[in-house]
């Protein structure tokens, strides 16, 4: 007897503590839902850094010439390089545009060595600009992977101002000559239809079927080799969404640098980020997710290419940023990461482009001191314009930033 009554009351009891267990869970006690998402301390977070700038020699501001987007930079010999958009226009400054480089033995003091792609003869696809590149190293030869735009408007091809495909071109030296792929690498989804019916007014469209999330762009290309394919991460926008705050990436893989690229089926697979900058980082990839939409401004992480989570929140992240990833081209099991890079400023009459420092290499010490931290309580508005709000310039702490 006395057994039973031990038996009935063990159940009852364990009964008790699922159901308080299963209570507490769904109420004040446990972790908590930002607890289980991400518990990291941003001064032990590997994927944490906060960026420092300064002037570079050469690639720096200049009246009349425009460079920006600068591509992840390579080391060859002695030499750093780096390949970017370089226009004369000032109204938009990748647009009538070609690709130019530059070289380094320090990454401070940079030469300019002239164009490496130029746009393409009138008529064709790239016949009026040529912009926003990355590098790739593959197979012992060199590949520039670009936006290209034409200004032929045509709806049954659609081609036209704002509709961009991605171009490539290869070399076996970073000096060239680059002789470009007859067809894009990539190009926008064949779905989003519109009508031109005023050729003299290029930006007149009328829409008649609005497509999907990248039926009228693809840019920002960036090629990382990994687990043995060729990812091409790249910006889209849809006919209907040329938005810039709204951009998301996609991927395309490749089992040769030269392609041909198939868009993965979860395109796209960030719902952020502006300019694609990914870099191999431990067993995976490791994307900078900049400044548009809700996820703005994380790193994220994936280890299969297309699902990323978010692993650190930053500010102050360098425009388009270029890094020198000494292991990017490697496929490496174990990707290191880096601490330096080439941004651009775009908020002056012409873009030019800066170096920037930062913690984001497995070796790097993280620098958290204040002055690293330029934007604890400011307001950009006062800092640029402080007498709008009755401050007196001299009363700004730090300078204008
Ligand atoms: C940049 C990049 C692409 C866009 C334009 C020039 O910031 O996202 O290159 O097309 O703006």
């Amino acid at each position: 007897m006395n057994n039973i009554i031990r038996i009935w009351f063990g159940i009852f009891f364990s009964l008790a503590m699922a159901l308080s267990g299963h209570a507490q869970n769904n109420s004040t006690s446990g972790l908590s839902a930002a607890t289980k998402r991400l518990r990291a301390h941003d001064s032990r977070n590997e994927l944490y850094t906060r960026f420092r700038y300064q002037p570079v020699k050469g690639l720096g501001y200049e009246k009349g010439v425009s460079r920006r987007d600068p591509s992840s930079i390579i080391k060859v010999g002695e030499l750093y390089y780096v390949w970017y958009t370089r226009c004369l226009d000032k109204k938009f400054t990748w647009l009538n545009a070609d690709i130019w480089y530059a070289s380094s033995p320090d990454g401070m003091n940079w030469t300019e060595k002239g164009p490496a792609v130029k746009r393409g003869p009138k008529g064709s696809w790239d016949d009026y600009s040529v912009f926003t590149c990355n590098i790739l190293v593959a197979d012992r030869n060199y590949y520039l992977c670009y936006q290209a735009e034409t200004k032929t408007n045509d709806a049954e091809t659609k081609t036209g101002l704002g509709i961009n495909v991605v171009g490539m071109a290869k070399a076996d030296s970073p000096d060239g000559p680059w002789t470009k792929l007859q067809k894009p690498i990539l190009k926008t989804a064949p779905d989003g239809k519109f009508e031109c019916p005023d050729h003299s007014r290029p930006w007149h469209r009328i829409i008649t079927e609005q497509g999907s999330w990248d039926s009228a762009a693809v840019h920002d290309p960036g090629i990382i080799p990994r687990w043995g394919k060729y990812w091409l991460y790249y910006k889209g926008h849809g006919l209907d969404d040329l938005i810039f705050a709204d951009s998301r990436w996609g991927v395309a893989v490749a089992d040769r640098p030269e392609g041909p690229y198939l868009k993965s089926p979860l395109n796209p697979v960030t719902n952020s980020g502006h300019e694609v900058w990914v870099w191999p980082w431990k067993k995976g990839i490791a994307a900078m997710v900049d400044w548009a939409g809700p996820e703005k401004g994380t790193v994220q992480y994936t280890e299969d290419g297309v699902n990323f989570v978010v692993k650190s929140a930053l500010e102050d992240i360098p425009p388009a940023g270029g890094a020198y990833i000494a292991d990017k081209f490697t496929d490496p099991t174990d990707g290191q990461g880096f601490t330096w890079g080439l941004a651009h400023h775009g908020r002056t009459d012409w873009t030019f482009l800066v170096r920037f420092e930062c913690d984001l290499h497995r070796d790097s010490k993280k620098q958290l001191a204040w002055k690293h931290f330029p934007h604890y309580s400011t307001i950009r508005d006062v800092m640029r314009d402080p007498g709008r709000f009755n401050v007196p310039r001299d009363a700004l702490l730090e300078k204008r930033r």
